[in-house]
C-alpha cells in the first residue's frame, strides 16, 4: 500500500515552524509534562530570546480544532516558573526530610546513580528495584523500558488496586480482547462530515466529567459538538454537573454502587427484550447465564441499593437500548470502587447486547495501541524475572493489558521482604506521597528504608523532600521532542522542542541515557530523535518526517470483527478464548473470579457496616476534576491556584446545616483511619444530602518544606486503605463515610 493511501493526513497552511509578527511559532501536540492524557494541537509562540510566550490552539488539528483548556493556555507560567527544578541535585540518604539538597552536574548525577543501581542489582537482584510512574503521562514507555532493560519486572503505578484505567484495560482485555471507546470520529481527519460517520443517538456519561477531565484520549468538547448535532445524553453521577444538567436525565447514584445499576439496566434492557438478539448470537458467549444472573437484579431492588428512582433506571435503560446507536463514555469512578472488575463487566455489557460494537457513532477498539506503557520492550525480561513480577502469581488478571506490578501487593513487599526485599525506587511522574498512592504514612515509612530512591520531576515535591536521595530536572513539552503515544484510535503527532529552561531534560533522553548504560542493546539508538523514529518504523515516516506532516490518520473502517480484524489470527470474531465477547468470562473463572458480574457493596459503608453510620454519617467521594490542576500538580502556579485556593469539600445544605457549619469554614473529613483538613463549600451540586466530595492532592508549595509541605495534614488518602478488590484490580477511593468537624485554632 502507498504512504498516501495508508495514511490520511491534513492540509496545513504553513509548515510546522514559521515565523509570525516577530515570534516564532512551532505547531505540534500537547503533552506532559505538566499533566495531561491528551494530544491537542498547539502553536506555541517564541520571542527573539527562545522564551515561550504564548500558546494557542491549533485550529487546522481536528483533534481539538483550535480549543484550548486553561492549563494549556497557561502554560508559559508554568515552563517559565521561578520554582522550577533547574538541575540536577543530591542529599545524603540520612538528611531525608531535610532541606539540604546539593547541587551536582548531570554526570555526576547519572555515574551514581548508575553505580548504586548495579550495586544493587549484584547484591539482590535487580528486581529489588521498583520503577514507578504517576498516571499516563507520554514517557509511561519509556519508564517501562528501563525498568525491563535493567532486568527488573516491578514497573508500575503505587496507586491501591491498580484504580484508575488499569481496571478497565485489563477487563475489557480479558473479556473482549480488545478496549472500547466511544466514536466520536475522532479517527477521521474531517470528523463528523465523514461519510462512514453517525452521530450516537445516545451516550451515557458514566462516572466521568469529560469537559473537566478530558481523560484517556477523550476530548470532552466532542460530547458538546455531538450534542449540537443531535445526540442525547444521560448522565450517572452523585453530583450535578454542566453535561448533567443537560441530559435526558441524570442518575444520581450512592458512590460505590454503579455494578447494581449497570446489572438493573441489563434487566431492564434483556427483560424487554431490548437488546440485539442477532449481534447476541452471533458474537457473544455467555448470555443465557448473564439473563440468569441479572434476575437477582430488578429495578426496584436496584433502586434501594442505590439511591435512585426506578423509573428513572428504566428510562435510562429504555432510553439506551431503544436507540438506533449509542455509546458508553465511562470514567474513574467505575475504577475507584474495591469490587471494579464486576462494575466495569456490567457497564460494557449493556453497550455489548445492544450490539452497539464496531459500527458509526457506537463502541469502537483502537486498530491498534501502539505501545502505551505495557507493551514496548516487553520482551526484554527473561521469562525468569517476568515470573518475579510483584503480585503476578496471586493476580493473575495482571497477564491482561499493561504488564505492571500490582501496587497493594508492592506496599506489603516493601515493608515484609517477602518473597524478596525492595531496596530502591525510581520515581518518575510521581508525587506519590501527596496524591497517587493510597494512605500516604505508609509508603512514607517504608521508602524511607530504601537504599536509593531517585525522583525525576518538574518541581520540588513532598515526596522529593521526604524521600530522594537524587533529584533529577524533567523538561515541559515545549522544552522537548516527544511522539503520541496513547490511547484511543492512534494518529501520528510528533511534540516538538520550541524552547529550553535551565538544565532540565527530557524524561525520554535521561532514560535512554541512563538505560543504555545498563543495556546497551536495548537502546540502540543514537538520541531520542532516533528512538522515535524506531517507534514509527513501518509507517514510512521517520521523526522527522511525521514532524512535517502531522497529525496524520491511519485509514479506518468499521465491522472489523467481522473482518478479522480484531484477531492475531485473522479470523472473524474477538480475541479471547472463545472467539465472542464474553459475558461469562474465561478468564475470570481460571482466575478463580467470578465469571459473571455481581454487586459487591462498598465496605465500609452505609448498608455494609450500618453500626458505623451513628459516627461516621457521610458518603465522601473525593477526586473529582477541577479546572486547573492535575492531581498534586499546579498549585505553585499563581493563576492557576487563583482558581482553587483551598482544598474544597462540598457539602450539602441540610448536612452543613445539621452539623452547625457554615460556608468557609475548616473541617478535619475524617473516618475511622485518618483525616484531612478541608475548606466547607455549601452547595447543592450534591443531589443527597448525605453526599459530600472533595479535593484530593493537596499540600501548599508555599509552606514549611521540612513540614513535607503539610502533605500528612491535607491528603485525603490520610482515609483510603490499601486493599483491592478481588482481582487485584479497584479500590475505595471514591466512596467512604466520613464525619465533618471543626478545625480547631492552632491545629
Ligand atoms: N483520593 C484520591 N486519590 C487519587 C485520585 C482520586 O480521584 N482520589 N486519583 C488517582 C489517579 S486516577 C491517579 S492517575 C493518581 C495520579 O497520581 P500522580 O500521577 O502521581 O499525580 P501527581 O501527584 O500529580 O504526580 C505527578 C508528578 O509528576 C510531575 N510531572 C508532571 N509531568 C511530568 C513529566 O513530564 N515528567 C516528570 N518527570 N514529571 C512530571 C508533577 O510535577 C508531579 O509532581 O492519583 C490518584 N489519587
Ligand atoms: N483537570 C484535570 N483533569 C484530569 C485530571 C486532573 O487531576 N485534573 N486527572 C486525570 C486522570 S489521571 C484521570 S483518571 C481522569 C479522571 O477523570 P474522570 O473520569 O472524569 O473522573 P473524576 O473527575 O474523578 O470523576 C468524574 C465524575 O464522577 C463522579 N463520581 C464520584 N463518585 C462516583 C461514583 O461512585 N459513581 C459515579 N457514577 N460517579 C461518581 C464525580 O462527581 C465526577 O463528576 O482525569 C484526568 N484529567
Ligand atoms: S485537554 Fe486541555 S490540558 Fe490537555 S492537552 Fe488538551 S488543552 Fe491541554
Ligand atoms: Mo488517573
Amino acid at each position: 500500500m502507498s504512504e498516501e493511501k495508508k495514511y490520511v493526513l491534513v492540509e496545513h497552511e504553513k509548515p510546522w515552524r514559521y515565523e509570525e509578527e516577530g515570534y516564532t511559532v512551532t505547531r505540534g501536540s500537547a503533552w506532559t509534562g505538566p499533566g495531561c492524557h491528551l494530544g491537542c494541537g498547539v502553536l506555541m509562540y517564541t520571542n527573539d530570546e527562545g522564551k515561550l510566550v504564548k500558546v494557542e490552539g491549533d485550529p487546522e488539528n481536528p483533534f481539538n480544532k483550535g480549543r484550548l483548556c486553561v492549563r494549556c493556555l497557561d502554560l508559559p507560567e508554568v515552563t517559565n516558573s521561578d520554582k522550577r527544578l533547574l538541575y540536577p541535585m543530591k542529599r545524603d540518604k540520612d538528611k531525608r526530610g531535610k532541606n539540604e539538597f546539593e547541587r551536582i552536574s548531570w554526570d555526576e548525577a547519572l555515574d551514581d546513580i548508575e553505580a548504586k543501581f548495579n550495586e544493587i542489582a549484584d547484591s539482590s537482584g535487580p528486581e529489588s528495584i521498583v520503577f514507578l510512574q504517576g498516571t499516563g503521562r507520554d514517557i509511561a514507555s519509556w519508564i517501562s523500558r528501563l525498568a525491563w532493560s535493567f532486568g527488573s519486572p516491578n514497573y508500575g503505578f503505587p496507586l491501591s488496586g491498580l484504580a484508575c484505567y488499569l481496571p478497565r484495560v485489563s477487563g475489557m482485555m480479558s473479556t473482549t480482547g480488545s478496549f472500547w471507546v466511544c466514536d466520536c470520529s475522532q479517527q477521521f481527519v474531517d470528523r463528523y462530515d465523514n461519510e462512514q460517520y453517525e452521530v450516537p443517538e445516545v451516550m451515557i456519561l458514566w462516572g466521568n466529567n469529560p469537559l473537566i477531565s478530558n481523560s484517556d484520549g477523550f476530548f470532552g468538547h466532542w460530547v458538546t459538538d455531538l450534542m449540537k448535532r443531535g445526540m442525547k445524553i444521560i448522565t450517572v453521577d452523585p453530583r450535578m454537573t454542566w453535561l448533567g444538567r443537560r441530559a435526558e436525565v441524570n442518575l444520581a447514584i450512592r458512590p460505590g454502587t454503579d455494578a447494581a445499576l449497570a446489572l438493573g439496566m441489563l434487566n431492564v434492557i434483556i427483560n424487554e427484550e431490548l437488546y440485539d438478539k442477532e449481534f447476541v448470537d452471533k458474537w457473544c458467549y455467555g448470555f443465557d447465564e448473564l439473563c440468569k444472573r441479572v434476575q437477582e437484579y430488578p429495578v426496584e431492588k436496584v433502586a434501594n441499593i442505590c439511591w435512585l428512582e426506578a423509573e428513572d433506571i428504566r428510562m435510562a435503560a429504555r432510553a439506551f437500548g431503544n436507540a438506533k446507536n449509542g455509546c458508553i463514555q465511562w470514567g474513574l469512578a467505575v475504577d475507584m470502587v474495591r469490587e471494579a472488575l464486576p462494575a466495569i463487566q456490567a457497564i460494557a455489557a449493556i453497550y455489548q447486547i445492544c450490539g452497539y460494537i464496531e459500527k458509526p457513532g457506537c463502541m469502537i477498539a483502537p486498530p491498534e495501541i501502539l505501545f502505551y506503557g505495557g507493551g514496548f520492550g516487553s520482551d526484554l525480561l527473561t521469562p525468569e524475572q517476568e515470573a518475579k513480577r510483584i503480585g503476578l502469581q496471586k493476580y493473575p488478571l495482571l497477564h491482561h493489558g499493561f504488564a505492571t506490578l500490582q501496587a497493594d501487593e508492592m506496599m506489603a513487599q516493601m515493608e515484609t521482604a517477602d518473597p524478596y526485599a525492595i531496596k530502591g525506587a525510581w520515581l518518575q511522574t510521581t508525587n506519590t506521597i501527596a496524591c497517587m498512592g493510597a494512605d500516604p504514612k505508609r509508603f512514607y515509612n517504608a521508602a524511607r528504608n530504601l537504599d536509593i530512591v531517585v525522583c525525576i520531576d518538574l518541581f520540588m515535591t513532598p515526596t522529593i523532600m521526604a524521600l530522594a536521595d537524587y533529584v533529577l530536572p524533567a523538561a515541559t513539552f515545549p522544552e522537548r521532542d516527544g511522539i503520541r503515544v496513547g490511547d484511543g484510535p492512534q494518529r501520528g503527532e510528533t511534540i516538538n522542542k520550541c524552547t529550553s529552561v535551565g538544565e532540565c531534560r527530557s524524561d525520554m533522553e535521561i532514560n535512554l541515557e541512563l538505560g543504555r548504560r545498563f543495556n546497551p542493546s536495548a537502546w540502540p539508538w543514537k538520541d531520542v530523535q532516533e528512538m522515535f523514529s524506531a517507534v514509527y518504523d513501518g509507517t514510512g515516516y521517520d521523526f522527522k518526517g511525521m514532524r512535517e506532516i502531522a497529525p496524520a490518520y491511519p485509514q479506518f473502517s468499521y465491522d472489523r470483527h467481522a473482518k478479522g480484524m480484531l484477531r492475531q489470527d485473522g479470523q472473524p470474531g474477538f480475541n479471547t478464548p472463545t472467539g465472542r465477547i464474553e459475558l461469562w468470562a474465561t478468564q475470570y473463572a481460571n482466575a478463580d473470579l467470578d465469571p459473571l458480574p455481581y454487586f459487591g457493596e462498598p465496605d465500609p459503608g452505609p448498608t455494609s457496616t450500618p453500626e458505623l453510620l451513628n459516627e461516621y454519617p457521610l458518603i465522601l467521594t473525593t477526586g473529582a476534576r477541577n479546572w486547573g490542576m492535575f492531581h498534586s500538580e499546579h498549585r505553585n502556579i499563581p493563576r492557576l491556584r487563583a482558581m482553587r485556593p483551598d482544598p474544597i469539600i462540598e457539602v450539602h445544605p441540610e448536612a452543613a446545616s445539621e452539623y452547625g457549619l457554615k460556608d468557609g469554614d475548616w473541617v478535619w473529613v475524617e473516618n475511622q483511619r485518618g483525616r484531612a483538613k478541608r475548606k466547607v463549600q455549601i452547595t447543592t451540586v450534591l443531589l443527597n444530602s448525605k453526599y459530600c466530595s472533595t479535593d484530593h492532592a493537596w499540600w501548599y508549595p508555599e509552606g514549611d518544606p521540612e513540614k513535607l509541605f503539610d502533605v500528612f495534614d491535607l491528603n485525603i488518602n490520610n482515609s483510603v486503605p490499601w486493599v483491592p478488590g478481588k482481582s487485584g484490580f479497584g479500590s475505595n477511593y471514591k466512596c467512604m463515610l466520613v464525619k465533618l468537624y471543626k478545625v480547631k485554632d492552632g491545629e
